[in-house]
């Protein structure tokens, strides 16, 4: 005993010693401290560390000087130290690029020591990477833009080999439906460079704005890159603007401002793919230049949603050719990226089928329909871009009708496309909607901004595979890689976009650059604390949504017993809550299991992380209501496709949300929802509420009535309250409870009919959706 102490003074002697001589000790690590998205190949952790000083010397040999930009911008900032760059090496406290022609063109090694840090690669990408790799071992505050005082800007002794798993690691802008100014999209390629994605695509065109210069056809902005400006509707509620209203909303990228991008895109390792839609989603270029369409009809440039997109391009006209080939050439000039983007989505070509030019055309080149004739068009663009040296790609949509030789595709409805296009020897960018929709929503709807719909939380993004269970190793060779897509109808400025962009690229980054073995959520949902606190830095507004909280109800089939389980993203997540309707602080219950509830219950609840709450907090009133966990037989079922918890769903107290997806909704299509709810027992009743749904977009209706029945015997029933409601049309999504009040009375047996709306006024059949029988 006496003698451990004697050692620990003499330890502290020595320290105070060791600091008295200024030389105070370097930052002891852990391996837990390398944090760096997304994950390197390898990475060996050895005890020591390298500190940076106002003496440290940048060594780069032949003109590799712009790459170190990253790191001298960071420390002149953070540390107020100008690091010098020369080209030998001093005898120690440096960082080295050092060439190494043989290694591939984004991979790098880097090898920290106490005295020095050696970067190689084979030239500028492999530097950058590498670069990027130290920023992120240093501690977080090197994101700072003033001083920071008081840091030891010190960093692992770490050996890393990294390299990507794909070589197209992409994030798309839609900058067409939102306008983004430059400087937002020079921002967003730092953000890019610094999680090691490589491909810009810029959807430069599409039905609600034209957003980049061509001298050729100077009406494309002046008139196609402004609507009017309705941005204070939803976009599915903006009505269609009158011929030569005053059109104030927009803006548009100058040849200029498109070089600078380009440029600044380029010393940052990054291709930008610029998409020039056809022939749909070209309404601001029709508006611009009528004759471009089948029947020159004047239209405006629509201010929101366009649904179906009948007024596209004409190709029955030899001039719509000779005007995309122009507008491509100009293109092409002022982007060097092998792909063109030519688009091909969502055409509907109704117009097509009775113009005579089109007509004309179909039959000249023997073309059996008009899907043939947008292949007919495809094929047209995919010889002119491949005479010109590059590589046409588009939407999954351009296999229809048979793909053009030598085209790719990106593959958005899914995975289906791309497998289908790998298979014919096409390469394929998988972006399929469920990976990789940056405009789905990321947590549960009530606690969110409003965004397109669909689900994408972080976890999601981060099990993003391209390449496909079952690809032969062949097709497995066409898959280029990934990306994410940012579709901004819902989002009216930067702050939104940032809020649906990070921290999910920062899941999609380490899904297209880690191997598979290095992919480990547990371990991602360690490290990305680090990234929010880069991000709080640098000022970028993140969503939190992955510290929601969010339950899972289990209703006992045996005894009808309620337990409710708190859940969050993060596996490790220290959760606190009560079910008293107490405010939650740090002392509050940690979340260990779950829990039985039998009455009604108010829960809160809240992620913590180092004794602060993170993220929104969670409030819930669990209606516990008579016939919760009771039998229920239905005379007419739900749909297979939305079975909402099937039987024991219908009374388990958990309530559907607008997202029709999640689990709770049960769905009739074209038909009526009946049940039987046995209670048991005879059981005062004298209220019954069914929850429903309507999002008329996707074909879900309210009911039309709701009926009650009861019995004693389960045989004979006798009406007992009924409510209607006529059809509404409604653009917003919207929840509804039906409510019967009855006279109170005794009954064994409960029959809920509860009747569908079936031929909507669009044709069809309806959907009805139901989430819960509540009985008081
Ligand atoms: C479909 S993805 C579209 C876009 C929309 C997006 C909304 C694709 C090729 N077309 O025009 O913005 O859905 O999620």
């Amino acid at each position: 005993m006496m003698s451990s102490r004697i050692v620990q003074f003499s330890w502290l002697f020595f320290l105070l010693i060791l600091v008295g001589c200024g030389e105070e000790s370097k930052t002891t690590f852990s391996e837990t401290d390398v944090k760096i998205i997304p994950r390197p190949s390898e990475i060996q952790f050895k005890e020591g560390a390298f500190r940076f000083t106002k003496d440290t010397k940048i060594v780069v040999a032949n003109d590799q000087t712009d790459v170190t930009s990253v790191l001298l911008d960071k420390f002149s900032k953070a540390a107020a130290w100008d690091l010098e760059v020369v080209d030998t090496a001093p005898k120690n406290n440096f960082v080295q690029l050092s060439l190494d022609a043989a290694m591939e063109d984004e991979a790098y090694t880097l090898k920290v020591s106490e005295d020095k840090v050696v970067i190689t690669a084979k030239g500028k990408v492999g530097f950058l990477y590498g670069l990027e790799s130290v920023r992120q071992l240093l501690p977080v505050s090197i994101e700072s833009n003033e001083l920071v005082a008081n840091v030891n800007w010190d960093i692992p002794t770490v050996e890393i080999t990294d390299s990507p798993r794909f070589k197209w690691r992409g994030f798309m802008m839609d900058v067409s439906r939102h306008f983004f100014d430059k400087e937002y999209i020079l921002a967003t390629i730092d953000q890019l460079a610094f999680l090691k994605m490589n491909t810009l695509h810029l959807h430069l065109v599409d039905d609600q704005g034209w957003r980049i210069e061509i001298k050729k056809y100077p009406k494309l902005t002046e008139v196609g890159a402004f609507r009017v400006d309705q941005e204070d509707k939803h976009w599915d509620a903006r009505f269609t603007p009158e011929l030569g209203e005053k059109a104030t909303y927009g803006g548009f990228y100058t040849q200029e401002d498109i070089k600078e991008i380009v440029a600044y895109a380029t010393s940052k390792g990054i291709n930008v793919v610029p998409e020039i839609e056809l022939p749909a989603h070209v309404m601001s270029a029709i508006a611009s230049y009528p004759e471009l369409s089948c029947f020159q009809k004047p239209i405006m440039v629509p201010s929101g949603g366009v649904w179906p997109i009948t007024e596209i391009y004409c190709p029955g006209k030899e001039t719509t050719f000779e005007f995309l080939e122009n507008v491509l050439t100009e293109v092409m000039e002022l982007f060097p990226s092998q792909y063109i983007h030519v688009g091909g989505d969502e055409a509907t070509k109704t117009n097509w089928k009775v113009c005579p030019d089109c007509k004309r055309r179909v039959k000249e080149e023997d073309l059996a329909n008009v899907e043939e004739l947008q292949s007919y068009f495809i094929r047209r663009m995919e010889r002119f871009i491949s005479s010109n040296g590059r590589t046409l790609i588009g939407w999954d949509e351009i296999l229809e009708g048979g793909l053009a030789p030598g085209a790719a595709v990106m593959s958005w409805r899914g995975f289906k496309g791309g497998i289908e296009a790998s298979e014919a020897g096409h390469d394929v960018v998988m972006t399929p909607t469920s990976h990789s929709y940056f405009d789905y929503y990321q947590g549960s709807r009530e606690a969110e901004p409003m965004a397109w719909g669909g689900y994408l939380p972080l976890s999601k993004v981060y099990e993003f595979d391209p390449v496909v269970e079952g690809m032969t190793p062949e097709q497995a060779k066409h898959v280029l890689g990934g990306q994410a897509n940012m579709w901004t109808e819902f989002m009216p400025d930067n702050a939104q976009a940032q809020y649906m962009t990070y921290p999910r690229l920062a899941a999609m980054a380490e899904a297209v650059w880690s191997t598979k073995a290095n992919k480990d959520w547990v371990d991602f949902s360690q490290r990305v604390v680090s990234l929010f606190d880069r991000y709080d830095i640098m000022g970028i507004n993140y969503a939190k949504s992955a510290y929601q909280v969010t339950t899972e109800v289990n209703v006992d089939e045996e005894n009808g017993a309620l337990s409710i389980a708190l859940k969050n993203e993060f596996p490790e997540a220290d959760i606190r809550y009560s079910l008293d309707g107490s405010d939650i602080t740090v002392a509050s219950k940690k979340y260990a299991k779950p829990f039985v509830v039998n009455k009604t219950t108010e829960i809160k609840a809240q992620v913590f992380k180092d004794g602060t709450p993170v993220g929104v907090l969670f409030e819930k009133t669990i209606n516990y209501h008579k016939a919760v966990g009771k039998p229920v037989t239905y005379l007419n079922k739900y749909h297979d496709s939305y079975q909402g918890g099937k039987e024991i769903g219908m009374v388990n107290v958990v309530r559907g949300s607008m997202n029709f997806h999640d689990g709770q909704w049960q769905g009739w299509l074209g038909d009526h929802m009946a049940l039987v709810i046995d209670m048991e027992a005879p059981t005062a009743i004298e209220k019954i509420t069914v929850g429903t749904l309507e999002n008329q977009g996707s074909g879900i209706y309210f009911p039309i009535q709701v009926e009650v029945m009861l019995s004693s015997d389960g045989k004979t029933f006798k009406n007992a309250g009924i409510v209607k409601r006529g059809f509404a049309a409604n653009i917003n999504s919207e929840l509804k409870d039906f409510v019967v009040d009855l006279e109170k009375q005794s009954a064994r047996y409960i029959k809920v009919i509860a009747t569908n709306l079936s031929t909507p006024p669009t044709g069809g059949k309806a959907w009805m959706f139901i989430d819960e029988v509540i009985v008081e």
